[in-house]
């Protein structure tokens, strides 16, 4: 198993668009296995193939306290989402900018597991957003394209002024 790079907002392969995944075979196992490394080290609840620069419609997450309820989503796709909820949102690939975005509440969603094998769940709460931010990745959308374009300069300024920060110390 291995860490991977997460790229920062703005590379343009953040807005790449996933393929689906034909079959879960070896690769698509071990890159399951690399992308949890990566977000249990980083840490982060939440992490999608697009931010390691994989494109291919893979996400991880793992939402427990305990960490240790991975949960891995091959091909995931939305069949129900209902409800609002507003949550503020963070993401490894805009480090330090932590913003509201409107979410459904509700999302029932079917996917592959690391086994290849098809199943549906009904999320809420946290869960929910996490599933809605990471499919986001798939699509080539990053959380700060939600917000207006003033609260999104805001954040680009912040990521700036982190990354000056960091080169300088
Ligand atoms: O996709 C990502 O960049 C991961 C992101 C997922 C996410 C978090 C919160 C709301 C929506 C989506 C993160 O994990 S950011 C880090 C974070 O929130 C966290 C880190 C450690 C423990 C708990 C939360
Ligand atoms: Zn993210």
């Amino acid at each position: 198993m291995a860490i991977l790079p997460i790229l920062e907002y703005p590379d343009p392969r953040l807005h790449r668009i996933a393929a689906p995944v034909a079959t879960v075979d070896e690769s698509v196992k071990t890159l399951i296995g690399d992308l949890a490394d990566t977000m249990y080290a980083a840490p982060g609840v939440g992490l999608a193939a697009t931010q390691c620069d994989v494109h291919q419609r893979v996400i991880v997450i793992d939402v427990s306290d305990t960490r240790d309820q991975l949960l891995a989503l091959v091909n995931p796709v939305i069949l129900r989402a209902d409800g609002e909820q507003l949550f503020e949102e963070g993401c490894l690939s805009v480090p330090g900018v932590y913003e509201e975005v409107k979410r459904a509440e509700h999302v029932l969603v079917e996917a592959l597991d690391r086994e290849g094998q098809r199943f549906t769940l009904e999320a809420s709460g946290l869960l929910a957003v996490c599933i809605q931010h990471e499919m986001d990745h798939l699509m080539g959308k990053v959380f700060v394209e939600h917000l207006s374009p003033l609260k999104r300069n805001r954040a680009v300024q912040k990521l700036r002024k982190r990354r000056r920060e960091r080169a300088d110390a």
